[in-house]
């Protein structure tokens, strides 16, 4: 487009503001003679870019900003480090692989294909190794799950810190995976040298330097684990496990085990380093509650967010958002505009896949004044989520994992948004 063509930012607020006073939603009136709808544009008098240009598409230059980002004091080196989905700037509820947040320990490692291998020892029959062949052959499955890291809100404790829902909520993806349920691998190497299977466990661990073993009980192992290869249909990317990771559905993020090697079946929980000095709860007394494996049921507003203000004025307005459980599926989304004084339900977009992200939406007609925004969401156990005052009274403020409280995002008449608490 060139410069004669591109409309100022005034003459799009002042058109928008004009749009929204009419009753049509987002329709401008065709009176006015539109140079874009006028003209020959310059991307109708050449010809395109060809085919052979584009073997594996990228995002267009103008989305360049949807873009996964860090916070720069929150760790002391990327290598060990996380970095954040750009939920605010997404629809829907599948997280392109190329914009998923990213957590390591040790940093994203390459391995080959061909130099994958995975144990199974322990308490088994005949300790296995599987190669990345092996697994192709055996019976294959396809779910949609939520990944969120157990420190995902984390830093919104002690109060409202970071100005994005990026920042706040993106420590979390959402992809179709492929994968072997982990039960059939465990079945393969045979479970009856573990005996009666109710107090038994699994212990898994990674092929980086940090290994991020975890133990798993074997109640898990044996319901819908699975040992993952792809991911929204093609190979894992590197910095999500490549070529095999775990996958531990409704399950805090660390137990999803990239470059899975070994598996082993154990009478005891190993307590490891990532189950003992982190990934536990430090309640108000300053004791340490272990094993919340399951991620509770949470929502937030993606649109409008600090990073997606209100450009159009007032009129109708979409309000967009996610809710997730690890519990299964969320049944139902509501939403305040008035900081939970009062309740809308919001449409959901389709009903929720369980322990996957459900996208809702709340359509409204703007009046311009400013808005307390906040959802909050209720799974099919019945559970609804806390809000931060709840959830403050029940767990002090020394934690950093397992913050679902309620998120409020607090709209100015300007459509600004701004990360808030109310009281
Ligand atoms: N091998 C290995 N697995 C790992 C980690 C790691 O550092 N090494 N990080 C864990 C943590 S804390 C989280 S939250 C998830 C993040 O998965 P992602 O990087 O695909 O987003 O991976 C988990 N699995
Ligand atoms: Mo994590």
């Amino acid at each position: 487009m060139d410069e004669m063509h591109k409309p100022s930012r005034r003459a799009f607020l002042r058109g928008s503001a004009a749009a929204a006073a009419g009753s049509i939603a987002g329709a401008a009136s065709a009176q006015t003679a539109d140079p874009l709808i006028t003209d020959v544009q310059d991307w109708a008098s050449i010809t395109g870019v060809g085919v052979d240009e584009t073997p594996y598409g990228l995002p267009i230059e103008y989305e360049s900003h949807v873009v996964r980002r860090n916070v720069e004091w929150l760790t002391a080196s990327p290598i060990s480090s996380i970095n954040f989905t750009p939920i605010h700037a997404l629809e829907g509820t599948i997280t392109p692989q190329g914009c998923a947040f990213e957590r390591h320990h040790s940093g994203a490692i390459e391995m080959k294909k061909d130099d994958y291998r995975l144990m199974i020892n322990g308490l088994v029959d005949k300790p296995l190794v599987f190669t990345y062949a092996d697994l192709e052959r055996f019976p294959r499955e396809n779910h949609v799950y939520f990944c969120e890291c157990a420190a995902n809100t984390g830093m919104e404790w002690a109060g409202a810190q970071l100005n994005g829902v990026q920042f706040t909520h993106g420590m979390i993806h959402n992809m179709e995976y492929t994968g072997v349920p982990l039960r059939a691998l465990l079945n393969e190497a045979g479970l009856g040298a573990a005996g009666d299977l109710k107090d038994k466990w699994v212990y898994v661990e990674g092929a980086d330097a940090s290994s991020n073993g975890r133990s798993i009980p074997m109640e898990k192992a044996l319901d819908d684990v699975l040992v993952a290869f792809k991911a929204n249909g093609e190979a894992l990317r590197m910095e999500h496990g490549y070529p095999v990771r775990l996958v531990v559905p409704g399950w805090e993020g660390n137990m999803w085990v990239k470059w899975i090697r070994r598996i082993e079946v154990s009478d005891a929980a190993t307590e490891s380093r990532e189950e003992t000095s982190k990934y536990t709860d430090v309640m108000e007394d300053g004791t340490a509650r272990k094993w919340t494996w399951v991620m509770d049921a949470k929502s937030v507003i993606t649109s409008p967010s600090p990073q997606m203000p209100i450009e159009h004025g007032k009129g109708p307005l979409v309000i967009s958002g996610l809710a997730w459980s690890g519990h299964g599926q969320i049944t139902r989304v509501d939403v305040s505009r008035d900081g939970g004084i009062t309740w809308e339900p919001a449409r959901l977009g389709k009903q929720g896949d369980t322990k996957a992200l459900t996208r809702f939406y709340l359509d409204v007609d703007w009046d311009g004044a400013p808005m307390l925004l906040q959802a909050r969401a209720m799974d099919e156990t019945g559970y609804v989520q806390p809000t931060k005052e709840q959830l403050r009274d029940a767990r002090g403020e020394n934690s950093v994992y397992h913050n679902n409280c309620i998120q409020t995002w607090y709209v100015n008449a300007e459509g600004i948004a701004e990360n808030v608490e109310v009281s």
